[in-house]
C-alpha cells in the first residue's frame, strides 16, 4: 500500500459559480484569478491542488432569457458558457475542473441530498408566499420591499403564492453558532461574521424556500415533478457534486472535501456561511475550513454588475496590455477583502510604474550591464565587495519569507508589494554601487562582477516569485537570466541566496514591459 507519508497535502478551492446569463465582466475575472494565483501558489509549495470552477445555470432568470432570444434554455447556456470557458483561457485560468449544473453527474447528487433531507424531515411541504425578484433571483420579505421594487437592484418585484418544500433552517442555528466559535478563522474578514450573527442568526432563521413551481428550467424534486429545486440547494451542491460525493466513485470527495476555502464575493457570503454550513450539518458532512469574502471592483462609485451596464470587459483589455498586466493589476491594486475602484488612470499608472519603471527597467539595466561589462556572462559572487551587499541579501531572503506568510492568507495585494519593494531595492542598489564607476577600474572587475552577481540573482528570485500572478513574464526572464525551468527556478531554490551559477551566459532581449504613453493609452480605454 502507499505510504501517507508519501502523499501530497490536498487543497481544494473554488470560487462562485457564475450565473450564465450574460457575457462575464471584470469582477468576475477578479475572483477567478485569485483563484488561481492560489492554486498555482499552492502547486509551487507542493501540494496536490483541486481548483473548481464553473456555471449555475438553472433559474427564471436564464429561461426568460432564453426564450426571448427564441433558444431553449441548454442551447441559451451552451454558448455562453463556451464564451466563459474561452475567457478562462485567456487569463490562463489553471482550473481543474469546471462543473456545471447542468450537468447530469451534478443533477444526481442534488436529488439524492433532496431525498435524503426530506427522508430526514429536515425538508417539508409548505407553502410559500412572497416578493421574488427575477433578476436577482432572491426571494424578500415584506419588511424589505418598498413601493414594489427590489431592495437589490431596484427594479419592479412581484408577489408570488405557491406551493414549496422548505429546509428546516432554525433547527441548525445553535450548532451554527457554536461552529463559528470554535472555528475562528472559518468567516474571513472578520468583519463579515459579526455581521451574520447580528444580522441574520441570532434574529432567528426563518425556514428556507427550496423548490418552486412556476418555472421548470432546473432540477426536478424527485417524485413530485412539478417542483424543481430552487437555486441555492442545487448551486451549492456543486462544491461536492464536482467530487463525484453520493454517487459511483467518490475518490475524489474523499482526498479533496473539506474544502479549503470557498472564494466568494462579499454579497453571497450569507449563502456560503448560513445555508451551505447548514445543508452541510443536516447531511452530517465535515464543513469547509474557510470562506474567503472579498469585496467588490467598483466603478464610478458602483459595484459593477450586469443590471447596470456598467460592467468592464477584461478580454480588450488583455489585448491591448498583456494577460500578465491584467492579472498583476487586479491582484495588486485592491486589498483582498476590500473594495477597489477601477479607473483607466490607475490601471496605466500602474503598468507604467510597476511593470515599466521597476521591473522591466530593472532586468533590461541589469542584463544590459552584464552585457557590457562581463560578455553577458553571470560572474562569480565575492563577500563584502560593496557596503550595501549584505543588506541587499538580506532583503531578499526576508521577502521570501514575506510573500509565503502573505500568501497563506490569501493577501495577494501585500505580497505583491513585498516583491516590489524588493525590486525597487535592486534599482536603488544599482545607484548605491554605480558599477559604472567600478568599470573603470580594471583592480575592481571582481567587485563589479559581484554586484552584477547580486542583480541577476535578485532577479532571478523575483522572477519565482511572481509566478502565481505572472504566467508568462517569468519564463520571458528565464530566457533572458539564461535559465532553464528546473532545480533553479524552483520555490524551494529560494531558500538561500546564490542559486544562480556563475558562468551562465544569459540573453538580453528587449524590455519585457515596455513603457505607455499614459495619455494616449487612457483615452483608448475610454474609447
Ligand atoms: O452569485 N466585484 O453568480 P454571479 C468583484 N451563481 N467580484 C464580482 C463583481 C464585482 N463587481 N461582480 C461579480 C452568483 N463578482 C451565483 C453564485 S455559488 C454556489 C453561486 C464575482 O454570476 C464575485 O465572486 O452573480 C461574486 O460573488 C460573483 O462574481 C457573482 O457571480
Amino acid at each position: 500500500g502507499e505510504k501517507v507519508s508519501e502523499q501530497k497535502q490536498t487543497f481544494y478551492l473554488t470560487t462562485p459559480i457564475y450565473y450564465p446569463s450574460a457575457k462575464l465582466h471584470i469582477g468576475h475575472a477578479y475572483t477567478t484569478v485569485a483563484g488561481d494565483v492560489i492554486a498555482r501558489y499552492k502547486r509551487l509549495r507542493g501540494f496536490d491542488v483541486m481548483y473548481l470552477t464553473g456555471t449555475d445555470e438553472h433559474g427564471q432568470k436564464i429561461q426568460k432569457k432564453a426564450q426571448a432570444e427564441g433558444k431553449t434554455p441548454k442551447a441559451f447556456v451552451d454558448e455562453i458558457v463556451a464564451g466563459i470557458k474561452e475567457l478562462w483561457k485567456k487569463l490562463d485560468i489553471s482550473y481543474d475542473d469546471f462543473i456545471r449544473t447542468t450537468d447530469e453527474r451534478h443533477k444526481r447528487v442534488v436529488q439524492k441530498i433532496f431525498k435524503q433531507l426530506l427522508e430526514q424531515g429536515d425538508i417539508y411541504l409548505g407553502e410559500y408566499e412572497g416578493w421574488y425578484c427575477v433578476d436577482d433571483e432572491a426571494f424578500f420579505t415584506d419588511r424589505q420591499v418598498q413601493d414594489g421594487l427590489c431592495p437589490d437592484c431596484g427594479r419592479p418585484i412581484s408577489k408570488i403564492k405557491e406551493k414549496s418544500y422548505f429546509f428546516r433552517m432554525n433547527k441548525y442555528a445553535d450548532r451554527l453558532l457554536r461552529f463559528y466559535e470554535e472555528n475562528p478563522g472559518f468567516i474571513e474578514p472578520e468583519s463579515r461574521k459579526n455581521e451574520m450573527i447580528q444580522n441574520f442568526i441570532k434574529p432567528g432563521l426563518e425556514d428556507l424556500s427550496i423548490s418552486r413551481t412556476t418555472f421548470d428550467w432546473g432540477i426536478k424534486v424527485p417524485d413530485d415533478p412539478e417542483h424543481v429545486v430552487y437555486v441555492w440547494l442545487d448551486a451549492l451542491t456543486n462544491y461536492i457534486s464536482a467530487l463525484g460525493y453520493g454517487v459511483g466513485d467518490d475518490a475524489k470527495y474523499k482526498k479533496y472535501w473539506p474544502a479549503d476555502v470557498h472564494l466568494v464575493g462579499k454579497e453571497i457570503v450569507r449563502f456560503h456561511t448560513i445555508y451551505w454550513p447548514i445543508f452541510l450539518m443536516a447531511l452530517g458532512l465535515p464543513l469547509p475550513k474557510k470562506v474567503f469574502a472579498h469585496g467588490w471592483i467598483l466603478v464610478q462609485g458602483e459595484k459593477m454588475s450586469k443590471s447596470k451596464g456598467n460592467v468592464i470587459d477584461p478580454v480588450p483589455l488583455i489585448e491591448r496590455f498583456g494577460l500578465d498586466a491584467m492579472r498583476y493589476f487586479l491582484m495588486r491594486e485592491v486589498p483582498f477583502g476590500s473594495d477597489g475602484v477601477f479607473t483607466p488612470e490607475a490601471f496605466v499608472e500602474r503598468l507604467n510604474a510597476d511593470l515599466a519603471n521597476d521591473l522591466g527597467n530593472l532586468l533590461h539595466r541589469t542584463l544590459t550591464m552584464v552585457e557590457k561589462y562581463h560578455q553577458g556572462v553571470v560572474p562569480e559572487m565575492v563577500e563584502g565587495a560593496t557596503e550595501y551587499d549584505e543588506a541587499f541579501r538580506e532583503l531578499a531572503l526576508n521577502t521570501v519569507k514575506r510573500v509565503e506568510a502573505e500568501m497563506d492568507k490569501f493577501q495577494f495585494s501585500v505580497a505583491a508589494t513585498a516583491i516590489w519593494e524588493l525590486v525597487r531595492a535592486g534599482n536603488r542598489y544599482i545607484e548605491q554601487t554605480q558599477p559604472w564607476n567600478l568599470a573603470k577600474d580594471p583592480g575592481k572587475h571582481h567587485l563589479l562582477g559581484s554586484v552584477l552577481y547580486h542583480l541577476l540573482e535578485v532577479l532571478r528570485m523575483v522572477s519565482i516569485m511572481i509566478q502565481p500572478f505572472m504566467t508568462q513574464t517569468p519564463s520571458k526572464m528565464w530566457a533572458q537570466l539564461g535559465l532553464e525551468e528546473g532545480p533553479q527556478t524552483s520555490w524551494e531554490s529560494l531558500a538561500a541566496f546564490g542559486g544562480l551559477r556563475p558562468g551562465t551566459q544569459t540573453k538580453k532581449g528587449n524590455p519585457i514591459f515596455p513603457r505607455l504613453d499614459a495619455k494616449e493609452e487612457i483615452e483608448a480605454i475610454y474609447r
